[in-house]
């Protein structure tokens, strides 16, 4: 099976940005009888959605997992449903800020992921990495990534995809003193979890 891993460049003031020091640790851990391949996606509204096409067109993957980072947690957020709305208080990196836009006119106010999230929220907890299911991926970047994912998967049977939002990892604490981190070994580990329990489910089937 192909895995594309997706982090996003840095945003919001931030020099690094988590999800993208964990994904290219994943690459290079790799996962073994799997191959992995990874996109760096810009943090825009306007361009997010062309990016993932394009990165799903040169590398046609079988599951896609997409990284973000939140300060707002201090566990892995398994993210359960994209919903067709951008609202945002703080600009993108082009300078936008949506006021309650529609993403895509007559389609779904929101979107299911069809990865297995109690099964991988089970197989995480059991490694010791806190983790937990969530039922708002926000209305920021990610929440529209996440919806531009679904709708594909929507239209490809055998597409899969999920959202996972990390906290700070351990090297931002100086920079962030008053939010949570994760050792970015927990995090590697919680990500390889996801990509070898779905892909034992499938060979499974
Ligand atoms: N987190 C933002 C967008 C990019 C990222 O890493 C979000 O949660 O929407």
């Amino acid at each position: 099976m192909k895995f594309l891993i997706t982090g996003f460049e840095p945003f919001g003031g931030h020099t690094e940005n988590s999800s993208w020091v964990a994904a290219k640790e994943v690459a290079t851990r790799g996962v073994s009888g799997v191959a992995i391949v990874l996109e760096q996606l810009s943090v825009s509204f306007a361009r997010v959605a062309g990016e993932l096409r394009e990165a799903i067109a040169k590398h046609s993957p079988d599951v896609i997992i997409m990284l973000g980072q939140t300060t707002s947690t201090e566990m892995i957020r398994l993210e359960r449903v994209a919903l067709n709305m951008m609202d945002a208080s703080t600009p993108d990196n082009d300078g936008y800020i949506p006021d309650e836009e529609t993403i895509a006119e007559g389609a779904a106010a929101a979107l299911f992921t069809l990865m297995p999230i109690k099964a991988l929220r089970a197989a995480i907890a059991k490694r010791g990495v806190a983790v937990k299911i969530s039922n708002s991926c926000g209305l920021y970047v990610c929440n529209r990534l996440y919806y531009e994912a679904l709708t594909l998967c929507c239209d490809s049977e055998a597409l899969r995809a999920l959202f996972v939002h990390l906290p700070l990892y351990d090297g931002q604490k100086s920079d962030n003193p008053n939010n949570p981190t994760m050792s970015l070994e927990a995090m590697v580990e919680a990500i390889r979890v996801i990509i070898e329990e779905t892909n034992d489910k499938c060979r499974e089937v």
